[in-house]
C-alpha cells in the first residue's frame, strides 16, 4: 500500500515539452549553454529530460518510444528550485533547478502559465520528498 506521501507525489506527475539546458555538472560549470526542446516527464519524484521533443501524445506520462533516450534524470529529493535570476538567461520564464549532486539546469517555456504549472509541481515534489 502506498503511503500518503507516495500518493501525493503521484498527483504531481506531469509531462510535456520544455526548453532546457544543463549549466553545471556536479559542481563544474559548463562552458556553453545548449538549449534543447525536450520531452520532459515528472514521475514519482523524478524529473526526466529526454533527448528530443518528438513524442506521441498517446504515450502520456510514459516514455513515448524506445528510440527516445533519457538524457538527464533529476531526483527531486534534496533538490532546489527557483526562478532564474536575469543574469542566467535573456529568455523569459526560466526556472533554475539544482540537484542534490550539485548539477544545475535551466528550464524554460514561452508560456508563463506552462512554466508556472511545472514550477508548482516540481516545488511541491521537492517539499513532499524532503518532509520525511
Ligand atoms: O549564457 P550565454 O552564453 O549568453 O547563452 C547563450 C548561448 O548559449 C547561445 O548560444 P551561442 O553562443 O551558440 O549563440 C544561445 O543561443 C543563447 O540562447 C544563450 O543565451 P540565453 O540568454 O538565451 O540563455
Amino acid at each position: 500500500q502506498a503511503s500518503p506521501a507516495e500518493e501525493k507525489i503521484k498527483t504531481l506527475d506531469k509531462a510535456g515539452v520544455l526548453h532546457r539546458t544543463k549549466t553545471v555538472d556536479k559542481g563544474r560549470r559548463l562552458r556553453k549553454k545548449h538549449w534543447n526542446a525536450s520531452w520532459t516527464v515528472l514521475e514519482g519524484g523524478v524529473l526526466t529530460f529526454f533527448k528530443d521533443s518528438k513524442t506521441s501524445a498517446a504515450g502520456g506520462l510514459r516514455q513515448p518510444s524506445k528510440l527516445s533516450t533519457p538524457e538527464y534524470t533529476v531526483e527531486l529529493k534534496g533538490a532546489s528550485l527557483s526562478w532564474a535570476p536575469k543574469d542566467k538567461s535573456s529568455k523569459k520564464n526560466v526556472l533554475e533547478l539544482r540537484s542534490r549532486d550539485g548539477s544545475e539546469y535551466l528550464i524554460q517555456h514561452d508560456s508563463e502559465a506552462i512554466v508556472s504549472t511545472w514550477y508548482k509541481a516540481i516545488a511541491e515534489g521537492i517539499e513532499e520528498l524532503s518532509a520525511d
